[in-house]
């Protein structure tokens, strides 16, 4: 009894209490809040924006570039504390995977709807280049209008990196009947995805690439084919024949399970945090069109926009 009573007035002792806005935060450990980086323009500038976010709060954070699906694992172990863009296509499976094991957390939902899926630019659609898309079923006629010099005589799908999906894409075209008349080819990435749409477009031909939305993209009109719906066991990797498209997903943030505790404060800020598609493509615009670099996009960001995040903040 003796030591208990010890242990609850030392741990009284050691909390020390700082008030904001009404609410009562033991104060944040000093630690490094580490956020991880990827290889996509709006993750790399939210990265930023949010360790800016943390830092106007009085906490320090350290950035590390991170593997795709390695780091929900990597959450789990505490050696990164959060992820801030978890795209239900591509990391839902390796979210749940980890937080199955425990030691992740679901920290909350950003107000975006996402869609990770393979799409046409719009004038192709307006051009009538494959009469029928965005329906997939009209690529069966045409494969010949997204034939590329390496693509062998097929029609050419230029996939993202292959560390986004896998093989999802060759299992898709196999899955829907398509693999004679369709390849794939993973570009090494984003700025090559970029780069190829840029390229088609001046030459007004016709091109086939994964994109996603919300995207510096949604401003110029970009169209995803529409493949037959998905539902939870289509794909290949979780037992289906692959023949469906990406669901009309979630965007999520995700921490270590000891981060509300660590950091009360900032998790607290955390879980708030909710962007929308409007400040996303805003963030990768920044950089895919004005070509700043990520972290000025991310100071230009939170100075134009302190009425979305402070309140995150209060
Ligand atoms: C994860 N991503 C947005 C590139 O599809």
């Amino acid at each position: 009894m003796k030591i208990l009573k010890r242990n609850i007035a030392a741990a009284a002792l050691s909390m020390t209490l700082a008030s904001t806005g009404g609410q009562v935060f033991a104060q944040d450990s000093n630690k490094p809040i580490v956020i991880p980086t990827h290889n996509w323009s709006s993750q790399v500038v939210m990265a930023y924006v949010i360790g800016g976010i943390f830092e106007t709060m009085g906490n320090s954070v350290e950035y590390v570039p991170a593997d795709t699906q390695a780091v929900y694992e990597a959450i789990r172990n505490g050696d990164v504390t959060i992820s801030h863009e978890v795209w239900q296509s591509t990391f839902g499976a390796s979210f749940y995977n980890a937080m199955a094991k425990g030691g992740i957390i679901d920290a909350g939902t950003h107000a975006a709807m996402t869609l990770e899926e393979m799409g046409v630019p719009q004038y192709v659609i307006d051009d009538n280049l494959c009469p029928g898309l965005p329906n997939w079923e009209a690529l069966k006629n045409c494969p010949e209008v997204f034939a590329t010099a390496d693509s062998g005589g097929k029609g050419r799908w230029l996939e993202g990196p292959q560390s986004w999906h896998g093989d999802q894409m060759p299992e898709r075209i196999a899955g829907l009947g398509l693999d004679d008349k369709y390849m794939v080819k993973f570009a090494g990435s984003a700025d090559a995805l970029w780069a190829e749409l840029a390229s088609a477009k001046k030459d007004g031909r016709g091109v086939i690439t994964f994109n996603w939305t919300p995207n510096f993209t949604d401003a110029e009109g970009f169209v995803f084919i529409e493949f037959p719906e998905y539902f939870d066991g289509c794909r290949v990797g979780d037992g289906g024949d692959g023949a469906c498209g990406s669901p009309k997903g979630w965007l999520k943030k995700a921490a270590n399970y000891k981060f509300p505790k660590t950091h009360p404060a900032a998790y607290t800020a955390f879980s708030k945090i909710s962007f929308t598609s409007t400040d996303i493509g805003q963030m990768a615009a920044l950089v895919d069109v004005d070509k700043m670099s990520h972290q000025d996009a991310a100071k230009a960001w939170l100075a134009a926009h302190e009425d979305v995040w402070k309140p995150f903040t209060q």
